[in-house]
C-alpha cells in the first residue's frame, strides 16, 4: 500500500501560502481565514506548526477582527460566524485564545446566525458552541434553546439537516452531533439509526459520500468519520479500505491531497484527508478531536484551563 507521504504536503501547504498570486492563494483570497486554519492544523498534526512565522500569522489575523468581535475571511472583510471559529481555532493552536463575543448572534428559537444579515443554519450552531467553548463562554447563550433548535432539525433517517425539515447531510451531521457532543446533549441522538445511515455513506472504493447516490470526497473522511467516533459506532466501516482511499488521493510528486484519485490537490482537502488519518490511528499523524477538530493535545490545554 503508498504511505503518507507527510514531508511532501508539509511543503505543499508552505508552498500554497508563499504563492500568493498562484490560483490556489487567488481563489482562496476571500476565505484565508479558513485556510489558514486548514493549513496550520495541518501542518500541527504532521508535528510541523513550529515551522511556521506565529507573530506574522497572528499579527495578520487580529487585523481581520471587527469591533463586534467577529472576524473576516481577510483584511478588509466583513465579519462572519464561519470565519471566526477558524481564528479562534488558530489562536488555540499557537495557545493564544483572546476574548470574542459571538453571542449576538444566537436568535429567540435557539437558532444562530452567521452574521448580521440573518442567514441561519446548523452550521452556526455548531460554530458558535465551539468557540464559546473554546473561550469558556458558552453560559453567554441558552444552551438548552440551542440544543432544543438543532434537535428540531433531526430527520427521521437519524441524520440532521441545515434547518428544521432539510435533508440529512453528513456535513451537517458533524455540526450537530459535534454541537451536541460538546454540550453533553449526545443522549438526543438515536445512535443506531444514524449510525447505519453514516456507514452507508462507504461506497465500493473505500471513500465515504456526503449523502445517498453522491460520489465519495476525502472531505467526507472527516464529516463522517467524526461523527461515528463521537456516537461510538467507527467500528461498522471498513477502516482499512478508507485509509487506502485517502492515501490514493495523495500527489506523490508535490504533494497535497485530492477529493477523489487522480483530481487536482487543495488545501482542503489535504487537511481532511491528514485528519481523517488521524482519526482512523494513522502511524506519525498526531490525534484529533473529533468534535473540536484541533488536536487533541491543544484541546485538552484549553478545557483544562479555566
Ligand atoms: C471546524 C471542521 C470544522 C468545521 C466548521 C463550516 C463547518 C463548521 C462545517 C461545514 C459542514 C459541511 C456542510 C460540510 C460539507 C462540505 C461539502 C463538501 C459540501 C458539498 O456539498 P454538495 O452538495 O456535495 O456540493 P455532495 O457531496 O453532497 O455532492
Amino acid at each position: 500500500m503508498v504511505e503518507l507521504a507527510a514531508e511532501k504536503h508539509v511543503r505543499y501547504v508552505l508552498s500554497v501560502e508563499k504563492k500568493k498570486d498562484g490560483f490556489e492563494s487567488v481563489v482562496m483570497e476571500h476565505l484565508r481565514m479558513n485556510g489558514a486554519y486548514w493549513g496550520l492544523t495541518t501542518l500541527d498534526l504532521l508535528g510541523k506548526l513550529q515551522v511556521v512565522d506565529q507573530e506574522q500569522v497572528i499579527s495578520w489575523l487580529m487585523q481581520c477582527q471587527h469591533e463586534s468581535g467577529g472576524f473576516g475571511g481577510n483584511i478588509g472583510h466583513d465579519p462572519h460566524i464561519l470565519y471566526t471559529l477558524s481564528a479562534v481555532q488558530v489562536l488555540a493552536l499557537f495557545d493564544k485564545i483572546h476574548i470574542l463575543d459571538v453571542a449576538k448572534l444566537q436568535n429567540e428559537d435557539g437558532s444562530f446566525s452567521g452574521d448580521i444579515w440573518g442567514e441561519v443554519d446548523t452550521r452556526f450552531s455548531y460554530i458558535a458552541i465551539c468557540c464559546l467553548s473554546l473561550l469558556h463562554q458558552l453560559d453567554k447563550i441558552d444552551v438548552e434553546k440551542a440544543v432544543n433548535y438543532i434537535v428540531r432539525c433531526k430527520n427521521l433517517d437519524g441524520g440532521f439537516g441545515c434547518t428544521p425539515g432539510g435533508e440529512s447531510h453528513a456535513g451537517q451531521i458533524f455540526c450537530c452531533v459535534g454541537a451536541l457532543a460538546i454540550t453533553g446533549a449526545l443522549h438526543h441522538v438515536d445512535k443506531d439509526l444514524l449510525g447505519w445511515w453514516l456507514c452507508e455513506r462507504q461506497v465500493k472504493s473505500g471513500g465515504l459520500n456526503g449523502r445517498p447516490e453522491k460520489l465519495p470526497d476525502v472531505c467526507y473522511s472527516w464529516w463522517v468519520l467524526s461523527s461515528l467516533i463521537m456516537i461510538d459506532r467507527v467500528h461498522w466501516i471498513d477502516k482499512e479500505k478508507l485509509v487506502e482511499f485517502i492515501l490514493d488521493c495523495q500527489d506523490l510528486e508535490k504533494g497535497g491531497i485530492s477529493d477523489r484519485p487522480d483530481d487536482a490537490v487543495d488545501v482542503f482537502h489535504t487537511y481532511f484527508g491528514v485528519a481523517g488519518l488521524s482519526l482512523l490511528e494513522y502511524p506519525g499523524v498526531k490525534a484529533v478531536d473529533p468534535a473540536y477538530a484541533l488536536p487533541v493535545d491543544v484541546v485538552n490545554k484549553i478545557l483544562i484551563s479555566s
